[in-house]
């Protein structure tokens, strides 16, 4: 059916059009009130620590190969979160309030059956393009998360795909990497007003002395179903000390480097590929319910469950600003967006909007006055680098594209609310 709303099928499909005649920046369109999110982007890297006992466990796995594979199952069960959750909540996939700069999110996941206390630091650090910078620590055991994302949106076949730029490091003890890369997104359905996200191609994760290439395939391909993944675990060329057979030369003759040779359009996957014989770790099944070993050691046993039955349980971050904002003050983004939220969930989107230009307006006069003074708006929590070397390093033996990243370093200044 169709989900559009009658009176609002005419401004539907102008955005529809204005969509596809446009590449770039889409977090700045108009879009008819029933696709409005009232949740701002900020808060979207809450996503990654809903599960944090499997975010804990990280730390307790054996570094090497158990670790990377805790770092896989944790990964992989953000997924759901991440790219589903809307439409559990909100029906369908909606457009979220695009950030302002400077906007912020302070939350915390409580300590609970000693796995520590998670915090998670969020900032806006960019407004054209849209940029959101993150940091989520569990002190106690001694992880820290920390990336930053962007999006650059194309329109195909009547789809939205969206290419994540950015990347995310996971650090151990302050000295055992993890390198994170971001699947692409293809959001269908948008013909019928009821967007859904499906995720394309593959993204890594790099540590450990081992890589995983994550596939991702909707409908049609592997088992057919929407959300699969396959993710292949391979120890990282010139590490000892696994139980996985490195590939021959023949394979990595084939397809420029045998481990850039398994992903990506065109290429042949692991398991018809030349390694055939040797142990690899493969893992298939459903990033928003389960997956299960399809080869190596635990060949038929459960990896990943996030189904809310039998899976690891969901706990939203809880918010430390207050109703005033605490620290943040006006930028706390839930006090930002109060009422235009508040108008989009009451379906008074004549407040929203009023309420929204209001925010915009004040944010150009901001950088109006910032350009008059010949000054610049100062980051809070992050400094800007051009070059992260880890990225660079963790990704070359897997040869990511692109070869170089930059990154946000998180300066430690924790506020007050988050500290302890
Ligand atoms: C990082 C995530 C990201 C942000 C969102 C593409 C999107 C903005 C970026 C990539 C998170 O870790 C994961 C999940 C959802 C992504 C959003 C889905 C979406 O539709 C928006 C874009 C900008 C739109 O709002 C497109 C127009 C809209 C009408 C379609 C629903």
């Amino acid at each position: 059916g169709d989900a559009v709303p009658a009176s609002q099928r005419g401004s539907w499909s102008s955005f529809l059009k204005s969509i596809a005649s446009f590449s770039g920046d889409l977090s700045s369109l108009t879009a008819p009130p029933f696709i409005l999110s009232p949740v701002s982007l900020t808060e979207f890297p809450a996503y990654w620590c809903e599960r944090p006992d499997l975010f804990a466990a990280i730390a307790d796995a054996k570094e090497g190969e158990q670790r990377h594979l805790a770092v896989l199952k944790w990964f992989v069960s953000t997924l759901k979160d991440q790219y589903t959750s809307r439409n559990e909540e909100m029906g369908s996939e909606k457009k979220p309030l695009n950030p302002v700069l400077g906007e912020l999110f302070y939350a915390a996941w409580p300590d609970k059956n000693g796995r520590g206390k998670t915090t998670l630091l969020v900032e806006q650090v960019s407004h054209h393009p849209p940029i959101t910078a993150y940091v989520i620590e569990n002190k106690a055991k001694g992880l820290k998360l920390v990336g930053h994302n962007a999006q650059k949106t194309t329109f195909s076949a009547g789809a939205i795909i969206v290419k994540q730029l950015g990347h995310a490091v996971l650090t151990i003890n302050g000295t055992d990497n993890f390198l994170i890369t971001l699947p692409r997104l293809r959001i269908d359905g948008l013909w019928y007003g009821s967007p859904y996200i499906e995720l394309v191609d593959s993204s890594y994760i790099v540590g450990g002395g081992h890589s995983s290439v994550i596939e991702y395939k909707g409908k049609g391909y592997f088992s057919g179903k929407s959300h699969s993944f396959k993710a292949t675990v391979s120890p990282l060329p010139g590490m000892g000390g696994n139980s996985i057979v490195p590939p021959t030369k023949s394979a990595q003759s084939s397809g420029g480097g045998w481990l850039g040779g398994w992903s990506g359009s065109g290429s042949k996957n692991a398991s018809s590929s030349s390694l055939s014989g040797s142990k690899e770790l493969v893992v298939e099944g459903t990033w928003h319910e389960a997956s299960t070993w399809s080869s190596g050691p635990e060949s038929g046993k459960k990896f990943h469950d996030v189904t809310p039955t039998t899976g690891a349980n969901k706990e939203e971050a809880v918010p430390v600003g207050g109703a005033d904002g605490g620290e943040m003050g006006e930028f706390e983004t839930r006090k930002l967006w109060q009422e235009v939220a508040k108008g989009i969930r009451e379906g008074d989107f004549d407040t929203a909007s009023k309420e929204k230009s209001r925010i915009e307006n004040d944010q150009r006069q901001r950088r109006k006055d910032e350009q008059a003074a010949g000054t610049a708006w100062p980051l809070k929590h992050f400094k800007h680098e051009d070059v992260d070397t880890l990225y660079e390093q963790l990704g070359r033996p897997v040869k990511l594209t692109p070869p170089t990243d930059d990154r946000y370093e998180f300066l430690g200044n924790y506020p007050a609310a988050l500290q302890a």
